[in-house]
Formats: C-alpha cells, sequence, structure tokens
C-alpha cells in the first residue's frame, strides 16, 4: 500500500459508474480510504457539504479537502500518488485521453438516460444515438489508439480505460431495456475486446455492480420515470423565446450567482483576478465571454453581470477589460450582437 498524507473517503454510491472508475483507480494505486455508501434519495448532510452545486457522487475527500467530478478526480489521484500512472507523459497525448473522456461522458449520459427513461420512438431516438456515439468511439479508438494491445491504454489499464470499461455492466444492463445488442465483436470489435480484458481481472470482479443488482435498479428507475407525468425530453429547452426564453434567463442568473458565491469563498479577495496578480486559466474561461454577457443581456433585456448581484465577477472583468490583450482579441460588441441576432433570426 502507498502511504497516504492525510484520511482519504470516497463518497459513492454502489451503481454509479462515475464512482466506479473512481474505486478502480484508488485500487489500482494502492491506497487505502473509507467508502461511504450515499442513498441518492436522502443524501448525507457531508455530501451536501462538499459538493453543493451539483450534489452529486463521487466525491473523493483527502484530508477534509473536497475533490469533486470524477474526471477530475481521477487525475488528482493520478497526480497525488504516482504508482501506477493513469496518464501518458507525452501532453498530446493527455489531450487526446481527455478528449475522449470528455465525449463519453457527454454523450453516453444523456443516451442512457433516454433508454432506461423513455419508450417507444423516444427511446428508439435515444438507442440510435447511443449507437451512433459507440460507432464514432470506435473509431477515433482505432485511429488514435496502438491496435493489437489489451487495453487503450497499452498494457496496463488508463484513465480511458477507467472510463470506458467501468460502465461495462450498464452496457449489458442497457441492452436488455433496448431490446438490442449495443457493444459486440461485429459492431464495435475494439471496445468489446478491450471490455472483455477488463473483465478477465480481479479488480473488475470484485469492484463492478451485480449484474442482476443493476438491472433491478435501472427497472426501477424506469418504472419511476414512466409513471411520472415530466418526461425526460421534456426537460430540454433553450433557444426559445417566452415562457421557455424567461426560464433560460432565470438559470442563467441562478449559475451567475453560484460562480459568484464559489469564486468568493474559494479565491482570494482583493486580487485583480481568480488567480490573483495575473489572469490565470479560470480568468480565461470567464472573462473571454464577457462580450458574449453584454450581448446576452441586450437579447434578454436583462443586465446579467453587474455590480450590485455580481459585485466580483464584474470587477474582474474590469480588471480584465483594462488590458491590451483583452481590447486586442475581443469581438468587438456591435459585430458580436449582429452574430448573435443572425443565430436568433434562424432559430
Ligand atoms: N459529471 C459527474 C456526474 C456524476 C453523477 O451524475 N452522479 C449521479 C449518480 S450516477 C448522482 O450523484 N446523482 C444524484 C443527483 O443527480 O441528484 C461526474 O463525473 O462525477
Amino acid at each position: 500500500m502507498e502511504t497516504v498524507e492525510g484520511e482519504l473517503k470516497l463518497h459513492g454510491m454502489w451503481a454509479s459508474p462515475f464512482c466506479t472508475r473512481v474505486e478502480i483507480a484508488l485500487k489500482l494505486k494502492g491506497v487505502q480510504y473509507e467508502y461511504i455508501q450515499e442513498d441518492l434519495n436522502k443524501k448525507s448532510d457531508a455530501l451536501l457539504r462538499y459538493n453543493p452545486i451539483h450534489k452529486k457522487v463521487p466525491v473523493l475527500v483527502h484530508d477534509g479537502r473536497p475533490v469533486v467530478e470524477s474526471l477530475v478526480i481521477l487525475e488528482y489521484i493520478d497526480e497525488t500518488w504516482k504508482e501506477h500512472r493513469l496518464m501518458p507523459k507525452d501532453p498530446h497525448r493527455r489531450a487526446r485521453i481527455r478528449f475522449w473522456a470528455d465525449y463519453f461522458d457527454k454523450k453516453f449520459a444523456p443516451a442512457t438516460g433516454g433508454i432506461i427513461r423513455q419508450k417507444d420512438e423516444e427511446q428508439e431516438k435515444a438507442i440510435k444515438e447511443f449507437k451512433e456515439h459507440l460507432s464514432t468511439l470506435e473509431q477515433g479508438m482505432k485511429e488514435e489508439f496502438p491496435p493489437g494491445q489489451p487495453f487503450f491504454n497499452g498494457e496496463t489499464l488508463g484513465l480511458l480505460d477507467l472510463v470506458v470499461c467501468s460502465t461495462c455492466r450498464w452496457f449489458t444492463v442497457l441492452e436488455e431495456l433496448a431490446g438490442t445488442s449495443l457493444v459486440n465483436e461485429e459492431t464495435t470489435p475494439l471496445i468489446f475486446s478491450w471490455i472483455q480484458s477488463f473483465m478477465e481481472l480481479q479488480i473488475a470482479e470484485d469492484t463492478l455492480p451485480q449484474h442482476e443488482k443493476l438491472l433491478a435498479y435501472a427497472l426501477g428507475l424506469r418504472e419511476k420515470a414512466l409513471n411520472s407525468s415530466v418526461y425526460y425530453s421534456q426537460q430540454r429547452n433553450y433557444n426559445a423565446k417566452g415562457g421557455r426564453a424567461k426560464k433560460a434567463i432565470k438559470e442563467f442568473k441562478e449559475k451567475l450567482n453560484t460562480l459568484e458565491k464559489g469564486m468568493e469563498e474559494e479565491f482570494p479577495p482583493g486580487q485583480p483576478f481568480f488567480n490573483g496578480e495575473t489572469p490565470g486559466l479560470l480568468d480565461l474561461v470567464v472573462h473571454s465571454t464577457c462580450r458574449w454577457f453584454t450581448v446576452l443581456g441586450e437579447l434578454a433585456g436583462t443586465s446579467l453581470v453587474n455590480e450590485d448581484t455580481t459585485p466580483l465577477i464584474f470587477s474582474w472583468i474590469q480588471s480584465f477589460m483594462e488590458l491590451q490583450i483583452a481590447e486586442d482579441t475581443l469581438p468587438q460588441h456591435e459585430k458580436l450582437l449582429a452574430h448573435a441576432l443572425h443565430l436568433r433570426e434562424k432559430v
């Protein structure tokens, strides 16, 4: 076992593939941790305190400090415990692995939700999407990762293996719900063979949820969704006028408030940027969007970022706008507004 500085706790839920990937990473690294099983219908105070924004598992708590979002957690684990590296040294390769892991999470989660919670044409649509994403992934893997090796990562498991292969019991459950094969030797031979290699590992057998238990859990979710009057697809809105636009504006403001509050708690106040005296990654992400904020404010007919409601973000944007680099690089307001109005007209 590798020595751990500080106590390590993982708040998880047995059926969550996001938690399984983290558990396997910790086991591969040989670090000791306490697993805290959460009931997602009755989340613990600790979970809500550690992940107040998303209120989701997994949450890794290292020496009292929370790390949230499974992909962030996997990289944190890899950087903290050097045994069994999950990421390669080459920066471009790491960038590609991050791209595919992000693709997997962004594309498969909504399609999975559709297969579980929908029926008839809506479910058919989700199955079609799921298969298309699988094909894209298979094709990408074939082009970018060394063929003829047991894992994406080569001889041993890496981050992308954890992301994709840890979900394999869910694939089987989804196949039962969809009434069609999803991952198989004919349509996705690479993913299929990687999962086979993964399933031969003791760590997989010890960590993955059992098929019958997972199927019963998924059927429970399905029943609940189908009996509920709110259908999954009806929750998708955006780009719309009237009531839905009002809802989008309200959501935008709520998210800005959450960001403002988080920044206030986590970043040193009284400095010109989130990052301190000079702009850092988060400054680039937020402030580079500032001309869009003004355009969105015009479209919405209401101020979004201002001194009264979001003073920190407002003042950081002010500092950013004083930089020559911002002036030289940001799109001009009038041009951006014309572009946004054109998009709006098209919709
Ligand atoms: N992007 C998140 C997704 C985590 C997630 O969706 N967790 C689900 C369980 S699979 C959850 O905690 N859901 C509780 C809820 O939505 O209230 C991650 O990668 O950690």
